[in-house]
């Protein structure tokens, strides 16, 4: 299938810099001894269980997700919280398709993605640097988005361990705290679940997390970005710059008050 242009005319980065600066706190807050830390991360086996509000609860053996004949790639644009971003072509499945087959019930509102914790495995997890397991959430219409993406690969190689082997998030629109990596369950829940880092800090990571260049962080402005591998920064778009596909979602939602 070949690569949507969803990051139109823009570079990848390499390999190099997409797989040698990671945010990934189970192994450390230094984003680039992440890469080192992250070897004996052992993404073999692996199962992500689908449950909760659905009437079909699934079991995914990680060899199921990455079935070649599954996989699509994507080329996004990925903007972290602090204010850098990269180009990333990711290959992965679709999670509209993986929730489908668990066939969600009426009252699936929101999907919570839980983190594997393994403090023998995930070293970081010792330390009280945020609540264990890393978790998240999408509201249902969100997680069921064709850009929303159950993400396993990258360059069309498995996984790189510090990326978030064997399977993560990613949302492309959202900052990218969102994409969870490592995920080990996917629960879809009737109300609103908490999320980690909205636990850690309410005041500075809403819920939604939309890219929205017009709301600063308490601490820094989110008007502009380092793309990683340039000098001069660049303005941040809204929503990433997938504002045509995804602001139909936050139609009449005050994206200041629910950022
Ligand atoms: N489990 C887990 N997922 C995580 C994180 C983390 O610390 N733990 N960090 C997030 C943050 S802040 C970012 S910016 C992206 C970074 O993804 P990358 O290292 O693949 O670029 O992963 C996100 N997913
Ligand atoms: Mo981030």
């Amino acid at each position: 299938m070949p690569a949507p242009a969803l990051a139109a005319g823009e570079q990848p980065n390499s390999l190099a810099e997409i797989s040698g600066y990671n945010n990934f706190y189970e192994y450390s807050t230094d984003k680039k001894a992440v890469a080192i830390l992250a070897s004996n991360l052992q993404p073999r086996p692996w199962q992500v269980r689908i449950e909760g509000e659905v009437e079909q609860p699934l079991t995914m053996d990680i060899d199921e997700l990455t079935a070649p004949k599954r996989q699509v790639e994507r080329i996004y644009r990925l903007r972290c919280v602090e204010g850098w971003s990269m180009v990333i072509p990711w290959q992965g499945v679709p999670l509209c398709e993986v929730l489908s087959a668990a066939r969600p019930t009426s009252r699936a509102k929101f999907a919570r993605f839980v983190a594997l914790h393994d403090p023998a495995r995930f070293y970081g997890q010792r330390l009280p640097t945020l609540p264990w397991p890393y978790a998240e959430a999408l509201r249902i219409d969100e997680a069921m988005h064709p850009l929303t993406l159950l993400a396993t690969g990258i360059y069309g190689k498995p996984m790189p361990n510090q990326n978030g082997a064997p399977v993560r998030l990613v949302v492309p629109w959202k900052y990218g705290f969102k994409s969870i990596k490592s995920i080990v369950a996917i629960r879809l829940e009737e109300s609103q679940p908490t999320t980690t880092w909205s636990q850690a800090a309410p005041s500075e990571y809403g819920f939604y997390a939309n890219v929205n260049p017009q709301v600063p962080h308490p601490r820094w402005t989110q008007a502009r970005e380092v793309r990683i591998g340039e000098l001069k920064k660049r303005d941040t778009l809204p929503f990433n710059g997938y504002a045509d596909q995804v602001a139909h979602l936050y139609h009449g939602l005050d994206l200041v008050k629910h950022h």
